[in-house]
C-alpha cells in the first residue's frame, strides 16, 4: 500500500442549508479514492469573517489519511465544491454553499500560486481552530505550533458549538 499522510480539511458553508451541505461534504470526502475519513469534528456556528451582509457560517473539520499528492487532493476538494453548486463570485470572502480548505497536509509547508500550506490565516481563526481541537489539540500546524497553543492566542467568543440535531 502507498504511504499515507495525515491531512485536515476545513469545511464551511453559509448558503443552501449549511448543515446539510456540511453533512453531505462528509459523505463525499469519505468517497474520495485513496482517502480514508478518520474523524470528524462537531459543527460550529459563527458570524461571517469578511463582509457582514451574508448569513452566519457553519464550520467543521475532517481528519483524513491519504496517499494522494496535495495538489491532487486539492483538485478533488474543488470538484466536491463544484458539485455543491459553489459559485466563485467577485467578492472576497463572499457567501458560499461549500468551501473545502486543505488546512494541513502532514508536515508540508508550501507557497505556490495554487496551494499554500498550512492554509493562510488558519492560526488566527476560531472557526478553524475550534473544529480542529475536536480532532486533537496536539495536532501540529507546521511552522506555527499546536492547535492547543494557537487556540490559547485566539478569541473564541462568539462561536457556538452545535449539538447533534440542533
Ligand atoms: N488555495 C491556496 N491554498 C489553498 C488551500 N490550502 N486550500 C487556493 C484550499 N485552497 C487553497 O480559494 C481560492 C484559491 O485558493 C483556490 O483557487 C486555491 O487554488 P476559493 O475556495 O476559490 O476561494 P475562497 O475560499 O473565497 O478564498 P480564501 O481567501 O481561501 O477564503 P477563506 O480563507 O477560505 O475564507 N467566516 C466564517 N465565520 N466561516 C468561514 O468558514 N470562510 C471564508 C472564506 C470567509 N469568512 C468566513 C469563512
Ligand atoms: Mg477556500
Amino acid at each position: 500500500m502507498a504511504p499515507t499522510v495525515s491531512a485536515y480539511i476545513g469545511i464551511g458553508s453559509n448558503l443552501g442549508d449549511p448543515r446539510k451541505q456540511v453533512l453531505s461534504a462528509y459523505r463525499e470526502l469519505a468517497a474520495i479514492p485513496s482517502c480514508r475519513l478518520v474523524a470528524r469534528s462537531a459543527l460550529y456556528a459563527s458570524a461571517p469573517m469578511g463582509p457582514k451582509d451574508q448569513p452566519d457560517y457553519i464550520n467543521s473539520a475532517a481528519a483524513i489519511e491519504t496517499s494522494l499528492a496535495p495538489g491532487k487532493l486539492l483538485s478533488r476538494l474543488q470538484v466536491i465544491e463544484d458539485r455543491h453548486g459553489r459559485v466563485r463570485g467577485p467578492v472576497r470572502w463572499g457567501p458560499r454553499t461549500l468551501d473545502l480548505d486543505l488546512l494541513v497536509y502532514g508536515k508540508l509547508e508550501l507557497d505556490t500560486a495554487e496551494l499554500t500550506l498550512p492554509h493562510p490565516g488558519l492560526h488566527k481563526r476560531c472557526f478553524v481552530l475550534c473544529p480542529l481541537a475536536d480532532l486533537g489539540v496536539d495536532i501540529v500546524v507546521p511552522g506555527l505550533g499546536t492547535v492547543h497553543d494557537l487556540l490559547g492566542r485566539t478569541d473564541c467568543r462568539g462561536i457556538v458549538r452545535l449539538d447533534e440535531g440542533t
